[in-house]
């Protein structure tokens, strides 16, 4: 399983699918080829990446290595067979476009066992709300670029907050300009200053509950 951990963490995609298909077809549990050989990477991306030692594109690299390793190994899983951590909304908030590091973000949950529901850019606090009530998540998270569209993460919790939506739910915030005391003004659970730290933030947040 080495080849294909150093595969996902170099971002080889060739060589993470042909070492997934090895192991499948020497009858390893697909499971245990998705724990021990996938996830196991990108265990080793998400500090790198904390620590400064990877970049952007690197893990942009490694994210597509295990998603394409992904592809086949999900083919022979059943639909419940997929262990989740717990499930996430995320998305950047109305106004703003900015989405490579929410999506760097999203990609790392993913691959830490988390269900990620992607809402993407220029999202309302109507849209947040609405996405509370259709997928339950355990955790909303609220990207922001722009010292401008700060205000609408406070929008969005207050939001949130009216609809009486925050009792099973944790809203953690991130982006270049958020602080931590600014997250903890708006009424935030939790802020993050990038991906690595975010997975450790909600792991800390969930083991709570
Ligand atoms: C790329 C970029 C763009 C691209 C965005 C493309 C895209 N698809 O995202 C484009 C060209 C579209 C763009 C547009 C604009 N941009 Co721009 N942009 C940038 C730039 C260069 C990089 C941002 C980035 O991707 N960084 C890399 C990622 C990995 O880092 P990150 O986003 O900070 O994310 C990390 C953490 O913050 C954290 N994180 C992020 N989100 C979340 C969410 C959660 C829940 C958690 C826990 C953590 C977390 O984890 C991430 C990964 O570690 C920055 C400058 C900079 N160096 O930051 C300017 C910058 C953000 N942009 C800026 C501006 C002004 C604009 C425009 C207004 C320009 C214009 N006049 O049109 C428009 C606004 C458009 C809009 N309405 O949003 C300013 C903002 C100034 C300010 N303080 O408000 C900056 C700082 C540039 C500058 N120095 O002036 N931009």
């Amino acid at each position: 399983m080495d080849l294909l951990v150093k595969s996902v963490v170099e971002g080889n995609v060739q060589q993470v699918v042909e070492s997934s298909k090895t192991h499948l077809s020497s009858g390893v549990d697909p499971l245990d080829i998705i724990a021990d050989g996938l996830v196991a990477g990108m265990n080793i991306v998400g500090p790198r990446f904390k620590s400064g030692e990877m970049y952007v594109p690197e893990v942009i690299m490694s994210a597509k290595a295990m998603s394409e390793g992904m592809k086949i190994l999900k083919t022979f899983l059943k639909d419940d067979d997929l262990p989740s951590e717990g499930k996430i909304v995320i998305g950047t908030v109305k106004g703003d476009l900015h989405d490579i590091g929410k999506n760097l973000v999203a990609i790392l949950l993913e691959s830490s066992g988390y269900k990620i529901i992607n809402l993407g850019v220029d999202v309302s606090p109507e849209e947040f709300s609405e996405a509370v009530h259709e997928h339950q998540p355990d955790v909303i998270g609220l990207s922001a670029l722009l010292t401008t569209t700060m205000m609408e993460m406070k929008n969005t919790v207050d939001y949130l907050s009216e609809k009486g939506l925050r009792n099973n739910v944790k809203i953690i915030t991130g982006g270049a300009p958020v602080s931590a005391a600014f997250s903890r003004e708006i009424g935030a659970d939790g802020y993050a200053s990038d991906a690595g730290s975010a997975i450790e933030l909600v792991q800390s947040l969930l083991k709570n509950d």
